[in-house]
């Protein structure tokens, strides 16, 4: 685990299953049609149960590049933020619409005035957003948003399935908060 404190708000980059992990928000890495699937999204249904995939029903569409918000079953959680990344090599502007999902996830977690938040990597696994091109978007665009205070938001967390990932985040972090 890598925790990183900055200004008010401390950034953690973990391995694990998202779908185990306690904050008020929860994002899921979720497909256009709301309509579940493998992997992150596959995983967090699975462990909230059928309530979330009703509330999906019933929102029915969210566009590639944002965000839409159900409350989270049996997670530990307030609520799921269902983000739709883009899928790489389908969708021309790739960069910005993958910056667009982070951002559009945390305009959610501050209109709901949430604390804690916790991103799957986004895109990076049946989208196939290559990780060293997907981490340093994620990455920026969070810390981006630290810098422009006031935030609700505390704690941001990035849970990363495999070693790989972690690895790749853990490298691009420490690039970005120390440049040589
Ligand atoms: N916890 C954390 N990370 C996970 C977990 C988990 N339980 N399971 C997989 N990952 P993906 P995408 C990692 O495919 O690329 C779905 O079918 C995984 O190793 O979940 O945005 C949806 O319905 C990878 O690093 O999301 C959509 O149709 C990362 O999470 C589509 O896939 C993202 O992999 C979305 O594809």
């Amino acid at each position: 685990m890598i925790s990183q404190a900055i200004d008010n708000v401390t950034l953690m980059l973990m391995r694990g299953n998202i779908a185990e992990i306690s904050a008020d928000a929860i994002v899921n890495a979720a497909n256009s049609a709301l309509a579940g699937g493998g992997g992150v999204d596959g995983a967090i249904h699975r462990a909230a149960g059928p309530t979330v995939m009703q509330e999906c029903r019933q929102i029915g569409h969210c566009r590639t590049g944002s965000a839409v918000v159900t409350t989270a079953g049996s997670l530990h959680a307030r609520y799921i933020i269902h983000a739709v990344g883009p899928i790489y090599g389908h969708h021309a502007d790739a960069a910005q619409l993958l910056a667009s999902a982070y951002d559009a996830c945390i305009d959610l977690a501050e209109k709901y005035q949430l604390e804690s938040i916790a991103f799957p990597s986004l895109s990076t696994g049946a989208y196939g957003y290559p990780v060293v091109e997907a981490a340093p978007i994620a990455l920026q665009t969070v810390i981006e948003h630290i810098g422009q205070a006031p935030t609700t938001l505390r704690q941001i967390a990035f849970v990363l399935f495999d070693e790989r990932t972690f690895k790749i985040y853990a490298q691009e972090l420490e690039r970005i908060l120390r440049p040589t």
